[in-house]
């Protein structure tokens, strides 16, 4: 696509939106029943249809349409954390197991509108299993397999979840990681979970039990491989998948069949520009949205080869995604600016000692990227020759919304660039009203979009609490931004009380939380500061019990005990402790003071005089100097 074409596509997308999404629907999914209505609903109704009347079923587009031309075209290559461990799945294979599974869950009394929990480390299960739910109309909750177990049983109990699929043990850059003692652990407090299924991944001895749990392998032999796809409603729940917000536990974000896979499926193809016989790889795992949208629906609905890796990027050493793309010859390839960085710290020749010269298109998402980032990324690793699309998206945006297009979007690296088809971004102050470009403020989206998430599950109120009442008749993205001359966007991250630790979203509150589950913690408050690898880490400013001391073998406890609780993706970076907290006659934690002193900008605190007390501000700063 180029400039002119994507503009004109734009426009007719945005201003006969009803048009565009029908013939893109028509295009790029097979139904089996053809919708009335486009779009019902709006941004003050917050009760959006999409393709009401309309009848398909995910598996079917993601698999059974495309086996008259593609049954032995492979699906997907398995790359294990080892490098000589391998899978090759043709979508012949991969229908046949989804088929397989789909009865597996069937026998086991899943039925269409159940929850089924997925705790799988990255490999072909996963995709299965994600498949098998969509195929009988079962909804997955995918948890990522780095959270802990209390994180796993808050999500279980929360969608009411019957049965979990996992495995023995993880395996991620050469350690393993204890997922079926995990889940041991968070079904203790789960008693409606009456069945587990285990994959084997390394053969480790693991508790079973003995009527509870069964073998995924086992219950596979004896599968058979015919199973009709569920003909479902457009509107029917394809999956739900927690998110952290800024306040209160993890949302479970829920996307709708017909919408969704639209969604998917159209960016995956636009933004990728993913032609026969191209290799995709994304390195973001299943658990999170990235993987649902861009590693398994998305390319899948497209008919794409993926490939899926287990492992990190750095095992067994710094060459090792560079070594993977000469390896299966990978043509476009998505991952993370945290990733990049990392990389990039290691010195060019990790990279350069191997080729790319199969590499077509760069990709990055989870965060903003510092242009000096994405510019090394387009230097080496694509060698000056690959476009890199800078996608911003959230897990409740379900795909895509503001990104470069390959051949139609002049680089500006850094940022975001231009919004996709449908999509009318605008950035706002604080009253809503639009600001004057380059001008910083907030960001919204102005129309809806099949992609967009339904509902939050079982609290529809809080999906229209936090999505629209701010800025009325507009979804609330909680990013800020900026927007150039040129239309391009900015974005700064979050302008919420959500950070994002080498791409991955948890919420302040849930880390303060954890902390102070601890009994030596009477007040705790957590903040983002800038990290030149993670994007931001956690710093936290703990008050402590009368009585308890203050040592730095407590912090290490107390670091433990959050990874113990959330899972090592919260570790806290730097702990101070602090006699008070600075707050408002109200009693509210003022967190612009907090996140100033951490990142050592206390010239620019601002009027502190409001405080409830304002003395506790020079303490903060002088025990920051003696912390950091
Ligand atoms: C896909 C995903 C969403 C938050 C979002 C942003 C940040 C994502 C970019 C980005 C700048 C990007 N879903 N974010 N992509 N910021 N540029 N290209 O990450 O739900 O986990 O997070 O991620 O702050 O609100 S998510």
């Amino acid at each position: 696509m180029n400039q002119a074409q994507y503009r004109d596509l734009y426009k007719f997308s945005i201003s006969q939106p009803d048009t565009f999404w029908a013939e893109q629907a028509e295009k790029f999914i097979s139904w089996h029943t053809r919708w009335q209505t486009v779009r019902q609903g709006d941004f003050t109704t917050n009760d959006m249809t999409w393709f009401a009347g309309g009848k398909l079923n995910a598996c079917y587009n993601c698999l059974d349409r495309h086996l008259g031309k593609r049954k032995d075209q492979t699906a997907i290559i398995w790359q294990g954390d080892e490098p000589d461990t391998e899978k090759h799945l043709t979508y012949g294979d991969l229908h046949k197991e989804v088929c397989r599974f789909a009865n597996v869950l069937k026998d086991l009394g899943v039925k269409k509108g159940d929850r089924v929990c997925i705790y799988l480390p990255m490999i072909p299960e996963a995709g299965i299993v994600m498949l098998a739910c969509a195929r009988i109309g079962a909804i997955h909750s995918v948890v990522f397999a780095g959270f802990s177990p209390d994180s796993l049983k808050t999500r279980i109990l929360d969608a009411d979840v019957k049965i979990v699929i996992t495995a023995d043990e993880g395996l991620r850059g050469g350690k393993t990681i204890p997922i079926k003692h995990n889940v041991d652990k968070a079904l203790e407090s789960c008693p409606d979970v009456k069945t587990v299924v285990v994959v084997k991944r390394t053969g480790k001895t693991v508790p079973f039990d003995a009527k509870r749990d069964k073998w995924y392998h086992e219950l596979m032999s004896k599968a058979n491989a015919d199973c009709m796809p569920e003909v479902m409603d457009a509107d029917d729940p394809l999956f739900i998948l927690y998110t952290s917000g800024s306040t209160g536990k993890p949302k479970g974000v829920l996307h709708t069949t017909g919408g969704y896979l639209v969604y998917a499926a159209i960016t995956f193809k636009y933004v990728f520009d993913y032609q026969d016989g191209d290799i995709y790889w994304c390195t973001a795992d299943v658990g999170w949205v990235t993987g649902h949208t861009y590693n398994i629906y998305g390319p899948l609905a497209n008919g794409a080869t993926i490939v899926l890796y287990e492992g990190t990027p750095s095992y067994p050493d710094f060459s090792r995604f560079w070594q993977i793309i000469d390896k299966y010859k990978v043509t476009i390839f998505y991952t993370a600016p945290t990733a990049i960085r990392a990389l990039r710290r290691e010195g060019d020749k990790w990279v350069t000692a191997t080729n790319r010269d199969s590499l077509k298109l760069l990709g990055t998402v989870g965060e903003p990227i510092n242009p000096n980032v994405c510019e090394w990324y387009y230097d080496v690793v694509g060698n000056k020759r690959c476009e890199v699309v800078d996608t911003w998206w959230q897990t409740e945006t379900g795909g895509i919304l503001i990104t470069p297009l390959p051949g139609a979007t002049p680089f500006k690296p850094g940022s975001a660039s231009w919004p996709l088809f449908g999509i009318v971004p605008a950035v706002v102050d604080d009253k809503g009203n639009e600001v004057e470009p380059d001008k910083a403020g907030r960001l919204v989206i102005k129309q809806p979009w099949p992609g967009l998430m339904k509902t939050i599950y079982k609290d529809h109120q809080r999906f229209v609490n936090n999505y629209f009442k701010d800025v009325p008749g507009c979804y609330l993205t909680g990013d800020g931004a900026r927007c150039d001359k040129d239309g391009y966007y900015w974005i700064a991250g979050r302008n919420d009380d959500v950070i994002k630790i080498s791409g991955h979203r948890i919420g302040t509150e849930e880390v303060e939380s954890a902390f102070t589950s601890h009994p030596a913690v009477s007040q705790a408050a957590v903040v983002g500061v800038a990290d030149e690898i993670k994007g931001q880490h956690i710093y936290a400013y703990i008050n402590t019990k009368a009585g308890v001391e203050h040592t730095d073998k407590l912090k290490q406890e107390l670091v433990q005990h959050v990874r113990d609780v959330i899972g090592p993706i919260a570790t806290p970076e730097v702990i101070q402790w602090t006699k008070d907290l600075p707050k408002t006659r109200s009693g509210k934690i003022m967190r612009r003071i907090l996140r100033k002193i951490a990142c050592g900008e206390d010239e620019s605190l601002g009027d502190t005089s409001t405080l409830a007390n304002p003395g506790v501000v020079e303490e903060l700063i002088a025990e920051h100097e003696k912390t950091k």
